[in-house]
């Protein structure tokens, strides 16, 4: 088994488990010259392309392959379906390159089958810094599976990252591969329960009641932190600030630029493109600070053959951070969380989504369950290629979402 994987600088099973330290660093050295200049061949009948996602037809080719054979619950119930607009603002953030947005088409009828992408990013690994191409969206076609296609795609995209110096990545997924640097489970709560347990996501629990279900989950019409408000261009710096000393109180963080912090987080509205990001932040009514702020993205889910329901709307928590972090007092990062937390669930009802989802990463545990958040049956393990280091706690934010 992992007849592809145990080829690929990766650690094994066997590597995180051992007794000896782990030795933090790269696995393999690249040398440029040894690097291919052109891919490996395709099997007859379809061709490599690059996908220029700034024309919008061929956004829409990608938004289309991925709508009908990107990630799936394991009961086929439902399947991602990022907007294309999702798409935009996760493949073309600063510094991307055209050349990681990698399809396959078929030679005659040009249709796109296959996708793998990625975005450069930077992330510090207790303490080390580390270039990476964030992997995303790799998909194939349901009538091309099992044909060991994966491989290619990974080995051509690997390529083209050699190509530009980046010799890392990071990616995510709901399988087990050879290793997780980290794992984390998915949490939702209901904020439509009843549309939830009508398209056959929340159960019924034994013994309730529908009414006492809608109950349970009713939020307040208005939030309750004093100075919260829409994240605005103005708040970047503070934002940018904040979210750098809480990050390096986890072993595995990005390291975000001033415009990364503004094409992640701040929401310009823009005719014909729906909103993908919802930022906001508490500035302290009487220093005028920015304390804390908290974020979340739609990325909305097909229902798959519903009489009644087409789509569910989900808000994903994003990044977040609090000045009381910094207090050392747990109780305190707690309760403030709570309520920011809290606010975060009406501002999402408010914009109309029908559940909250978040990983156990970060501070997140300290919340989950008050908040009624219940653990879901989906796993998210990330993972790095060619870098070697000691797994870590609570995963870093992402929004690969499988
Ligand atoms: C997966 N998700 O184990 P072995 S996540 C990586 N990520 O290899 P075939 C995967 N590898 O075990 P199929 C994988 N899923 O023999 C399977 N594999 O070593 C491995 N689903 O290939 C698998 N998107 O082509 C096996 O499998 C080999 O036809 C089998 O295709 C798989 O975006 C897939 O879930 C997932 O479209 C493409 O099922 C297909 O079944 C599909 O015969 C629905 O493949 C959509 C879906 C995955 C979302 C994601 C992150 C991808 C990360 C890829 C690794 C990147 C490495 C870093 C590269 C850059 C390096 C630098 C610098
Ligand atoms: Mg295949």
């Amino acid at each position: 088994s992992y007849k592809f994987w145990q080829t690929q600088p990766v650690p094994s099973f066997e590597d995180h488990r051992g007794k000896k330290p782990v030795t933090q660093g790269p696995i393999k050295i690249i040398k440029p010259e040894e690097v291919p200049q052109t891919p490996d061949q395709l099997v007859e009948g379809f061709e490599w392309c690059t996908l220029d996602l700034t024309d919008d037809n061929e956004l829409r080719e990608l938004y289309e392959l991925l709508n009908n054979h990107y990630v799936e619950d394991d009961n086929a119930m439902f399947r991602f379906s990022y907007s294309q607009s999702f798409l935009h603002w996760a493949l073309m953030s600063p510094g991307w390159k055209k050349e990681w947005h990698v399809g396959v088409r078929a030679t005659k009828s040009r249709k796109l089958v296959a996708s793998i992408c990625g975005v450069p990013t930077e992330l510090r690994v207790r303490g080390e810094r580390i270039k990476v191409t964030e992997i995303n969206f790799l998909c194939i076609h349901k009538k091309l599976r099992s044909k060991r296609l994966t491989p290619v795609l990974i080995k051509e995209i690997t390529r083209r990252c050699y190509l530009n110096g980046i010799y890392q990545a990071i990616y995510t997924g709901g399988v087990i591969l050879p290793t997780p640097v980290s794992s984390c489970r998915y949490y939702h709560r209901a904020l439509d329960w009843l549309k939830l347990y009508e398209v056959g996501f929340s159960p019924l629990p034994h013994g309730s009641t529908k009414a006492r279900q809608i109950t349970r989950n009713h939020l307040p019409s208005t939030t309750s932190t004093p100075g919260l408000r829409a994240m605005e261009v103005k708040d970047i710096d503070a934002v940018h600030d904040l979210l750098e000393r809480y990050s390096l109180r986890f072993d595995m963080n990005q390291a975000f630029t001033r415009e990364e912090i503004e094409h992640w987080l701040v929401y310009k509205e823009q005719p014909g493109k729906e909103q993908v990001v919802w930022s906001y932040v508490v500035e302290d009514p009487e220093t005028h600070k920015i304390t804390d702020f908290v974020s979340f993205y739609n990325l909305e889910s097909t229902v798959i053959d519903h009489p009644k329901h087409e789509a569910v709307r989900a808000a994903y928590l994003y990044y977040y951070a609090t000045e009381t972090a910094f207090t050392g007092k747990q109780a305190a990062l707690k309760e403030r969380l709570l309520m920011l937390m809290n606010d975060a669930l009406i501002c999402a009802k408010q914009a109309k989504f029908d559940v909250f989802n978040a990983l156990t990463l970060h501070d997140n545990p300290l919340f989950l369950e008050q908040l009624k958040f219940g653990a879901g049956d989906g796993q998210l393990h990330f993972y790095l290629y060619n870098y070697r280091c000691a797994p870590v706690a609570g995963g870093i934010n992402d929004k690969n979402l499988p």
